[in-house]
């Protein structure tokens, strides 16, 4: 009698464990859930590029998004094939989304003259002092174009507040233990980045005169002497002239809507006109650099000191010992690139402490 009731009892019994358990699971996972940000993590690939990216996707989850399960979303301007979206699904803790690059945001504008941009390929890569990275690619100045004034409107982007630009290959050293998105909202940061440097000169002769002459023709010249944006990072007020700075956009995070603002896209499209992605070989990150220091106000762009971030061939490694035990990094400070000649880390730093002080002297006036 007694085994017959347990017999039947027991069966209850573990279905309503199950049930009680499952429902609190659930409860726990909505809530988790409900805290994220609408952000999500951002990589602009190829089909060839699958493994290299399956190695940086494993590190951000162990590193960062394992706690979270962000969405990952994927950009390609040709199709990305079965196996591709399978493995890179599998490795993603949150949602993986893939989408196709329109031919609009995504080829050769009608304006651009052929023959001069082949001239000039053909002269950057006769050049007797030495060829620059990608001299004749149209493919990478397809990509510079489209990183800089179309990945904000691309239809899955449009879903997203924020977004944290990721590429195959790359490599955090250093666990993120809080919720970076989050953090960038509380602090209302803008745009954050990790690595800057200075550009190769040959790759830009025209675009900082093309970039004033767009401020000027849009009325917003004042933005360059101004004091209270980020305008010193990037102007050289001895000569003049771009000091060649840019945050290194293979790592950054930032807030989609400034990238949709009027001010960033007037900049941006005005600055297209030249055509320059085409006739010289423009960079997203200097494009960026100058529009985001004139438009943004202090402290809205951050340099994220304690991420450990590592894209070939440079490394930014928190130099601070706590830092690195605490968030288990991997990284050697004798690498780290904040001090070296090319980087711009430190005047960066340098610039915000200026502002920093100038701030607290108007808020005391
Ligand atoms: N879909 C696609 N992605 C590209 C292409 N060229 C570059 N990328 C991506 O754009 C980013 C920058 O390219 P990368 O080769 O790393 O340039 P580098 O870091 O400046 O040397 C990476 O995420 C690449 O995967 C392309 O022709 N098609
Ligand atoms: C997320 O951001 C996008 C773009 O700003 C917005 O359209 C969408 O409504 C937001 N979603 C949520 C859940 O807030
Ligand atoms: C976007 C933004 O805040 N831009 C400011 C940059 O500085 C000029 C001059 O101080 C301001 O007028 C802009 O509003
Ligand atoms: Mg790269």
């Amino acid at each position: 009698m007694l085994t017959n009731i347990s017999n039947i009892l027991f069966p209850i019994i573990l279905l309503w464990i199950n049930f009680a358990f499952s429902h609190k699971f659930i409860d726990e996972q909505q809530q988790h859930h409900n805290q994220l940000t609408n952000s999500t993590l951002y990589t602009l690939c190829r089909n060839s590029d699958l493994y290299e990216l399956l190695d940086t996707i494993v590190n951000y989850e162990a590193r960062f998004n394992h706690k979270f399960h962000y969405d990952w979303v994927f950009l390609n301007d040709l199709p990305f094939d079965e196996e591709f979206k399978l493995l890179v699904s599998n490795a993603v803790s949150g949602t993986a989304k893939f989408g196709l690059i329109s031919e609009e945001m995504w080829s050769i504008p009608q304006t651009v003259d052929f023959k001069l941009m082949h001239e000039n390929m053909e002269k950057a890569l006769n050049d007797p002092e030495g060829v620059y990275p990608y001299a004749d690619s149209k493919s990478y100045r397809n990509m510079c174009r489209f990183e800089s004034g179309f990945f904000q409107w691309h239809e899955i982007l449009l879903d997203y507040d924020y977004f944290w630009r990721v590429e195959p290959g790359v490599k955090l050293h250093c666990d993120i233990n809080y919720d970076i998105f989050k953090y960038l909202i509380d602090n209302e940061i803008d745009y954050g980045f990790t690595i800057s440097m200075l550009e190769y000169p040959k790759t830009i002769p025209s675009l900082f005169q093309s970039f004033i002459q767009s401020l000027d023709d849009l009325k917003m010249s004042t933005l360059l002497t101004s004091t209270e944006n980020y305008s010193k990072f990037i102007f050289n007020m001895d000569n003049s002239d771009y000091n060649l700075c840019h945050f290194w956009t293979n790592f950054e995070i930032g807030n989609l809507n400034t990238f949709r603002s009027d001010e960033y896209n007037l900049i941006f499209k005005e600055l297209d006109k030249y055509n320059g992605f085409y006739y010289e070989r423009w960079g997203d990150a200097p494009i960026r650099t100058l529009i985001l220091s004139t438009i943004l106000k202090y402290p809205k762009i951050q340099r994220l000191k304690n991420i450990g971030y590592e894209h070939a061939q440079y490394l930014q490694c928190p130099l601070d010992l706590e830092t690195r035990v605490q968030n288990r990094c991997s990284c050697d400070i004798d690498l780290d690139i904040t001090y070296e000649y090319v980087s711009c880390s430190w005047f960066f730093d340098e610039i915000v402490e200026e502002l920093k002080q100038q701030n607290k002297l108007s808020n005391l006036l």
